[in-house]
């Protein structure tokens, strides 16, 4: 069972990883109409990822006793500066997710929430493995020059480790 701290703050996470796949279906939709379809289909995967990852605190709450809340989401961005600006973005939002697991985390022990602990470790995981993708995405976009991203975008999904 959940104390109410816990389901509160994993309550918190799902508008934060909802917010995020809709951030990447923003970012898929520029990038898609700026003539980049391989970075577009990459994002359109992130934003599956997201979503699948709000799915998984919606029933890991409502399994454990709490009320999963689905809230409103604010709206993402339209446009966006440039392909490694874009992705730069992306970084530093991994960055607050996984800085948002953390403090799950750091509750859940608090809390003495044991079940909790074990369970978000998974997140804890992935997030270190989003970082390292995209911090792989922006060393090759270094690599070949912001304006020279003709074969990137025709590459970057196998660069894709976890779909
Ligand atoms: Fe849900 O991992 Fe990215 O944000």
């Amino acid at each position: 069972m959940l104390n109410k701290k816990v389901e509160k703050i994993l309550n918190e996470q799902i508008e934060k990883e909802g917010y995020s796949s809709n951030l990447y279906l923003a970012m898929a939709s520029w990038a898609e109409k700026e003539g980049f379809a391989g970075i577009a289909q990459w994002l359109y995967a992130q934003a599956d990822e997201e979503r699948i990852h709000m799915l998984k605190f919606i029933t890991f709450i409502n399994e454990r006793g709490g009320h999963a809340i689905i809230p409103a989401f604010k709206q993402p961005q339209v446009k966006f500066e440039g392909i490694k600006k874009m992705f730069e973005q992306v970084l530093e939002h991994e960055n607050f997710i996984t800085k948002s697991i953390n403090d799950i985390v750091t509750l859940v022990i608090k809390e003495n929430d044991y079940a909790t602990n074990n369970w978000i470790q998974w997140f804890v995981t992935e997030q270190m493995e989003e970082e390292l993708n995209v911090q792989t995405i922006l060393d090759k976009i270094n690599l070949v020059g912001d304006k020279n991203l003709y074969l990137f975008d025709r590459d970057i999904m196998s660069l894709r480790t976890v779909v």
